[in-house]
């Protein structure tokens, strides 16, 4: 049994994570912000708050994250917190970089201090590779070329955990994690803000799904097979850096024809551009239209992942299909009703 601290306990990942963990048998502790929403009700849909314990924690505060592993004392740190948003990066790069960047080296500089056995898990992100060249298949040697204030403070977080494994004998593991996705994840992700959408649709709400960059390419995968990946890289006997991916790459407009499929609806896309839309061929009812006010100052096009070394070394492949993603999240959203997520 190990003690264990995921920074980031509120999200996706953190949830997925700590119900594994709890599997395993290891003592799970979870970080939260103040200001985050206090109910946990990741965990508590997994059923598994009870069963952690908490710790309030910003990465912010130096001297909390030292007081922090002194009390705690933990034998791995899953380090997840982060302003994770691509989009909201460019409005408050600085936040960013406090959280994502700064925030890395406080917590690297507290455990070299506090606890220098500790393991540490660094979510690094496919984002990094950002502006990639043609249509290359990335892998751990891929050239990083970040597109968002986003990407660059996840990659000096990245780097920074190279520099503490090579300088001070850090067991630092840095997974390269493309987009992974679930029924947990954020409703302002794309995916989950376009299966709500036809969750919606599928009662009978009135309204239209807006999108931004239909043509954006992305290898999704499903988030629980993720985070065992983690668990893989943080029990190796060496710490290494692995991309995740699944190896396919599909684009923004072919997810929503997807979902929309789930419930029965196959979408006639027309128009280019501003004004493309798509209409369900059948009634011929307006389903999805652009709006531009989501289209990003600078955009990642493509991202594809080799996760051939995971495989190789970690055993570790990625088995859920897109499609069984796409209608494993309609499904949960057709059953669970939420506030809207269509527009006028
Ligand atoms: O965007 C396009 C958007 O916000 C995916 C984070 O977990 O994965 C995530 O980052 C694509 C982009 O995720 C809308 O422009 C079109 O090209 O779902 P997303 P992301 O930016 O790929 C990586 C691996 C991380 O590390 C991040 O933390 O979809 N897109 N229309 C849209 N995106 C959003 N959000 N909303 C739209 O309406």
């Amino acid at each position: 049994m190990a003690r264990v601290l995921i920074t980031g306990i509120s999200g996706q990942d953190g949830a997925f994570l700590a119900r594994q963990l709890l599997a395993r048998g290891d003592e799970v502790w979870g970080t939260y912000r103040r200001g985050a929403e206090r109910t946990f009700s990741r965990p508590t849909a997994l059923g598994i708050h009870e069963q952690l314990r908490y710790a309030l924690v910003d990465m912010a505060e130096a001297g909390n994250l030292i007081r922090t592993l002194d009390r705690i004392q933990p034998d791995a740190i899953y380090h997840l917190a982060a302003q994770s948003f691509v989009g909201d990066s460019f409005e408050q790069p600085t936040y960013t970089f406090d959280v994502n960047a700064t925030g890395t080296a406080r917590l690297l500089d507290a455990v070299r201090t506090v606890t220098p056995r500790a393991r540490v898990y660094q979510a690094s992100t496919s984002e990094m590779f950002g502006d990639v060249r043609g249509e290359a298949v990335l892998d751990e040697d891929g050239a990083f070329r970040p597109r968002s204030p986003y990407a660059i403070s996840k990659l000096a977080a990245h780097h920074l955990v190279g520099v503490h494994r090579d300088a001070y004998g850090l067991f630092g593991c840095r997974g390269i994690l493309f987009n992974h996705e679930s029924e947990l994840r954020g409703t302002e992700f794309v995916t989950r803000k376009i299966t709500r959408a036809v969750g919606a649709v599928a009662r009978d709400e009135p309204g239209v799904l807006a999108l931004g960059n239909l043509d954006a390419r992305r290898d999704w995968g499903y988030a629980p097979e993720y985070v065992d990946a983690m668990i893989r890289m943080m029990t190796q006997d060496t710490p290494d850096d692995y991309v995740i991916a699944t190896g396919r790459a599909a684009s923004v407009r072919e997810f929503a024809t997807l979902a929309f499929a789930a419930i029965g609806v196959t979408l006639a896309w027309s128009g280019r551009d501003a004004d493309e839309v798509a209409h369900d061929a059948a009634t011929g009812a307006l389903r999805v239209r652009v709006d531009p006010t989501f289209w990003r100052p600078a955009e990642v096009g493509w991202l594809r992942g080799d996760a051939s070394k995971a495989a190789r070394q970690l055993g570790w492949t990625a088995t859920t299909a897109l499609e069984s993603l796409v209608r494993r999240m309609v499904e949960h959203d057709v059953r669970t009703p939420t506030a809207s997520s269509l527009s006028p």
